[in-house]
């Protein structure tokens, strides 16, 4: 592989800045909130000493800031995996390229990555409005197929693989690398648990309005298999902060509990415990 980055490959804005989350170098921290919605980037950064950044471009918002005098960034991801990769090649971009030149750094940069999103159990005694951190995640959304190197595996995901019986979709597997030394900052979470993360909200999380889902069953047969809890993000966040030497977390507040019918009565009540609950713990 060539060391120097053709323009098409390594898109930068006229200002030098990476094409899609529109930010230099210097507008990030080394510790970064990723949230799926972009109206909890403010709901965030309220919480800051003071803000020195604010940039967005479609879905992607970002804030730059200290709190008790650390700095930090809160950036949004908007839905889904495809969205992901994005965020953490242009994030990589921005402290392990040299922008100007177009060349690999031979220092390396590791980050500090905290998603913070919602999830629905599929497991009926994990109880809504509560943090539940992704030790292992499943991906069922097929991104990592299109990288090399990407399979990692531990007992979770064996028998995960050997026993997944829908032949129609391949299943991606990643062993969580919630480095320990992060995953230290969340020890008291009321639920460590394994993620699967679907693209898609409505059949593929087993949704039945007018159509109809793949199977009926699907929540019990993926519970079944040791899965927790699902969303839209993890297994692209964690796969890619693997390959990248990213250290990377999610938790993620419970609003629905799938087998038992349930939504959060107040899930703006569930998303402000869960950023203090983080911001607490990730900056003493
Ligand atoms: C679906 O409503 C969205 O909510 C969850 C899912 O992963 C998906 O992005 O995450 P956020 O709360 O971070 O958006
Ligand atoms: N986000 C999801 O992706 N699924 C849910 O059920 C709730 C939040």
């Amino acid at each position: 592989m060539l060391n120097k980055l053709a323009a098409s490959e390594l898109v930068l804005n006229d200002d030098g800045s990476v094409y899609h989350l529109n930010l230099l170098p210097e507008d990030i921290a080394g510790k970064i909130m990723l949230v799926g919605d972009p109206d909890r980037v403010p709901k965030v950064s309220k919480y800051f000493d003071k803000i020195e950044i604010k940039k967005n471009k479609r879905e992607f918002y970002t804030h730059t800031g200290t709190l008790r005098g650390e700095r930090i960034t809160v950036m949004s991801t908007g839905i889904g995996t495809e969205n992901i990769d994005i965020v953490m090649n242009e994030l990589d971009a921005l402290v392990n390229i040299d922008l100007k030149n177009k060349e690999f750094k031979s220092e390396h940069t590791t980050l500090e990555l905290f998603r913070m999103g919602t999830c629905g159990s599929v497991n009926p005694d994990v109880e809504v409005d509560n943090m539940l951190v992704t030790e292992n995640v499943v991906g069922l959304d097929g991104l990592m197929h299109f990288y090399q190197d990407y399979e990692f595996e531990n007992e979770f995901s064996r028998n995960f693989m050997e026993k997944f019986p829908y032949e129609k979709i391949k299943p991606m597997l990643y062993f969580s690398d919630w480095s320990k030394e992060i995953g230290d900052y969340y020890k008291d979470a009321k639920y460590h648990g394994n993620t699967a993360t679907f693209p898609g909200f409505y059949a593929p999380q087993g949704r039945q309005l007018r159509l109809k889902a793949l199977d009926d069953q699907f929540l019990e047969t993926l519970n079944d298999l040791g899965v927790t809890n699902f969303e839209m993000e993890t297994s692209a966040i964690y796969g890619l902060s693997k390959l990248l030497g990213h250290k990377a977390i999610t938790v993620n507040s419970v609003i629905a509990n799938r087998r038992r019918g349930e939504f959060s009565a107040d899930h703006a009540a569930s998303e402000r415990n869960m950023i203090e609950w983080v911001l607490e713990r990730i900056i003493k």
